[in-house]
């Protein structure tokens, strides 16, 4: 460990040396990436200890994605080194950032729920406690994406090289897992005991990343695990190759849907494999004391692909450790928790019961009895056939994966608010009924140590040199720069700031797509997965309505904005990448119209990942989360973009409701229909788009263009559209929301026009955003849920 930029530029130097002769930037990103590694190595290995020794309660975070983003540059600023590196490497002629750009970040997530479980991990560690993710690791992360004549294309992105990546191999740790085989009844010592005949046995082999919190005093482990063959004889009347190359098939992709549930077998061995691996691994440092489990351990489980996870933990007790049900049933729901994060229907997992009873046979008779005897507990509560059908966990062949997940948690939450009452007014209602005190209200949080600390040093140096330091650890004392919202001086290095950032993302983004940007435009950023509630489609349609209004009325001549789109869509969600084409065909429509061009320029940034994100949200000014209102969850770009000064434009829907709580909703942009009133809709299927076509004339003709081509290329990509709109039914509300949509731009541009005004209004929101830290979450989540205790590191 070094203390000075002199010590670390000798120490670096002389281990560049070493590697010979050439200097090149990756000997030095090679360099840089083992010197940090072994900085982080120490506090890795001091951290278990404490663990070990102290036995406190250990939180284990399953999930099937971890979005964690770059590693290197992150690591080297929590552990407080980033400023001396830089410098010091400065001085040698070395640009860090250029070395940082040399790490390909590992994709092992498609969006929020994967950033989610990323941005948990920093916070535990960055509040010292003692908890842990368990994943996948995906040889090939969530695809790259570039545009061929406008549409999306997948190439696979591999992450792992031959040397120095983030992960270190834990072969000693290696389990088998079982898939197919029979069930039979055995006798045992201590009685008749289950097992499974003959299965295909499955080796996990962990790979561990280090988490470092924030100063490098707590460093948590992510264990990600790979399948591999087993030593074990494979599956009888199976050629050896044919069950290498499933076996290498598990963990070779990351699933790219999103939302869609494919039901695919290979998916039910992903989430077997990862709920199998990660028990095994947390029983047998728990082998002595499984009595106690619920008070020296913790699992959440985010989402359901987790959810194995409660006949996985109830087959462990009965089947290897010879316990009774109920005392299995007891110890697996105080241990294990669930997180819910969606609502939409197409996303709710349910598996066909001859699928699991085919691959896991065993996991299926627990699965079946457990639902057996919920149903049983149920008879004499006399409940209606509806109530009784919403409980069951097995109905019609079919698994339903969330029922199964509450019934089998001790606490179930929802991840904003108004998700959350959604879910036990309307979508859980039954269940919250039946365990009245099982859901509770998490709302995310985002580290803002990546995003704002790392991602935005400039800012992040003013609030310091106004604030002082102590915000870092504690963000909710941002609220301390409210005062300087109303001084001049502030306001105009804050203005400085976002201008800076502005260049940094034009420099970034003609470097990478040969794009020009205009500087002094209105950014106004629209990133996230493509789908249909999150009405990218609406965004788009109101940039044509813009267009057509500067082409009809010469007095109409707006200041110019930029309008980013970013986002990749699900390979199989055809109505998403239609979208997708749209915009480009959109996009250069109107970049090549020499009079639109003076007032709007479209740009849709090519391959949306973490890294692309800590680019545009420091540069934004106009922050779009315009979901249709009850179908985000909660959203967490929103409380990014707040962070960084962006105003959002929005409709009440997830989290934003608290954001608008947060910051007043006159320092934001809010329209559009609510909850409420969407749901109300989609009960009594009152909504007809026809009407708002006949009821508008601007509509009408952006409708028109639309039938006639005017906007898209190639007659599929205006028969989606155009299909979705009319025919469909227009399922997201966009025509009914549109017009509110541009009157809020047009508020927009109105405060825009007034800049001292609108940098008030920006530094209002970074004020109000501390709330949004995942520190705040991890804290509550801990309070409510896990109870653990904060193990202070040692230096
Ligand atoms: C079955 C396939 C599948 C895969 C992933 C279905 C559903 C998912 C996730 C639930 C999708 C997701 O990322 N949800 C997002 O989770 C974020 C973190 O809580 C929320 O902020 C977003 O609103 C929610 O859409």
């Amino acid at each position: 460990m070094f203390t000075s930029k002199e010590e670390f530029k000798k120490s670096f130097t002389n281990r560049l040396e070493l590697k010979g002769t050439e200097k090149s930037l990756e000997r030095a990103h090679e360099t840089l990436w083992e010197m940090t590694c072994e900085w982080v190595q120490e506090s890795w290995k001091r951290t278990n200890q404490l663990y070990e020794e102290n036995q406190d309660k250990q939180l284990y975070y399953m999930s099937i994605e971890f979005l964690i983003g770059r590693v290197l540059g992150q690591n080297l600023q929590n552990l407080n080194f980033y400023n001396m590196v830089k410098e010091g490497l400065d001085e040698l002629g070395l640009e860090l950032s250029e070395i940082e750009e040399l790490e390909i970040e590992p994709g092992l997530g498609n969006g929020g729920l994967g950033r989610l479980a990323a941005c948990f991990m920093d916070s535990l560690a960055s509040l010292e406690l003692p908890g842990h993710g368990y994943g996948l690791r995906y040889r090939g992360g969530l695809f790259t994406q570039h545009f061929v004549n406008g549409n999306q294309t997948e190439q696979p992105t591999n992450w792992i090289k031959d040397t120095n990546n983030v992960d270190t191999r834990r072969e000693d740790l290696a389990v088998d897992i079982p898939y197919y085989g029979e069930v039979q009844l055995v006798m045992g010592l201590d009685g008749m005991r289950t097992k499974i005949e003959n299965p295909e046995w499955v080796k996990a082999v962990p790979y561990d990343i280090p988490i470092v919190g924030a100063n490098g005093g707590t460093v948590n482990t992510l264990r990600l695990w790979q399948a591999e063959v087993s030593d074990r004889s494979p599956s009888v009347g199976k050629e050896y190759a044919v069950y290498e190359r499933e076996t290498a098939h598990i963990t070779d992709r990351l699933y790219p849907d999103d939302s869609l549930e494919t039901g695919k077998i290979l998916r039910l061995k992903q989430q077997y494999l990862l709920c199998s691996a990660s028990l095994q691994n947390i029983i047998s440092n728990h082998k002595s004391s499984l009595e106690k489990l619920p008070d020296s351990i913790a699992i959440q489980i985010n989402d359901t692909h987790p959810a194995l996870a409660v006949p996985e933990l109830m087959r462990i007790l009965i089947d290897d450790y010879a316990w009774d049900w109920e005392r299995a049933w007891d110890v697996t729901t105080r241990t294990i928790s669930y997180t819910n994060h969606t609502i939409l229907e197409e996303a709710m997992e349910k598996w066909d019961s001859h699928l699991i009873q085919s691959l896991l046979p065993r996991i299926y008779l627990i699965i079946e009895e457990i639902d057996r005897r919920f149903k049983e507990s149920l008879q004499n509560q006399e409940k209606d056939d509806e109530t009784l059908h919403k409980l069951s966990i097995i109905e019609n062949g079919v698994i339903k994966m969330a029922v199964l997940a509450v019934v089998g948690s001790y606490k179930v939450n929802g991840v904003a608010k108004l998700h959350t009452e959604i879910l036990k007014k309307r979508e859980m209602k039954e269940l919250n009924e039946q365990f009245p005190n099982k859901f509770h209200n998490k709302t995310n949080g985002i580290t803002h140590r990546r995003w704002l600390i790392k991602a935005n040093q400039e800012l992040s140096g003013l609030i310091t040199e106004t604030i002082g330091s102590q915000w870092m650890k504690e963000p909710e004392r941002l609220s301390e720069l409210h005062y300087f919202s109303q001084n001049q001086n502030f306001l105009q290095d804050f203005q400085t700031i976002k201008s800076l950032k502005k260049e940094q993302l034009i420099h970034h983004l003609q470097r990478d797509q040969n794009i020009i940007v205009d500087p002094s435009s209105i950014f106004d950023i629209h990133i996230k997965r493509f789908h249909g509630y999150k009405r990218q489609l609406m965004n788009i349609l109101h940039i044509q309505m813009l267009y057509d209004r500067i082409k009809r009325d010469s007095t109409y001549r707006p200041y110019p904005r930029t309008f980013f789109f970013g986002g990749k869509a699900a390979p199989s969600y055809h109505f998403a990448k239609q979208v997708i084409k749209m915009i480009n065909t959109v996009a250069t429509k109107v970049n090549n119209d020499p009079l639109a061009r003076q007032h709007l320029h479209i740009v849709f940034v090519e391959n949306y990942n973490v890294t692309q994100a800590e680019y545009l949200i420091p540069a934004a000014d106009v922050s779009e989360q315009i979901s249709t209102a009850s179908k985000e969850a909660s959203g967490t770009g929103n409380m990014k973009f707040m962070m960084n000064g962006a105003l959002t434009i929005g409709t009440f829907d997830g989290a934003n409701v608290e954001i608008f709580e947060q910051v007043g909703q006159e320092n934001a942009f809010v329209f559009g229909m609510r909850a409420e009133q969407v749901m109300e809709y989609e009960k009594n299927h009152s909504y007809n788009p026809k009407e708002i076509i006949e009821s508008d004339v601007e509509i009408e003709k952006l409708m028109e263009e639309l039938v006639k081509g005017d906007w898209t290329e190639g007659k599929a990509n205006a028969d989606f559209i155009v299909g979705q709109l009319l025919h469909d039914g227009d399922p997201y509300f966009v025509l009914k929301d549109l017009q509110s949509y541009a009157k809020a731009h047009e508020k927009i541009l109105d405060a825009y026009a007034n800049p001292v005004k609108w940098a008030e209004m920006g530094v209002k929101n970074i004020a109000a955003s501390g709330i949004f830290s995942s520190d705040r979450t991890i804290q509550q989540y801990s309070d409510d849920v896990w109870h653990l205790t904060k193990v202070p590191s040692i230096y």
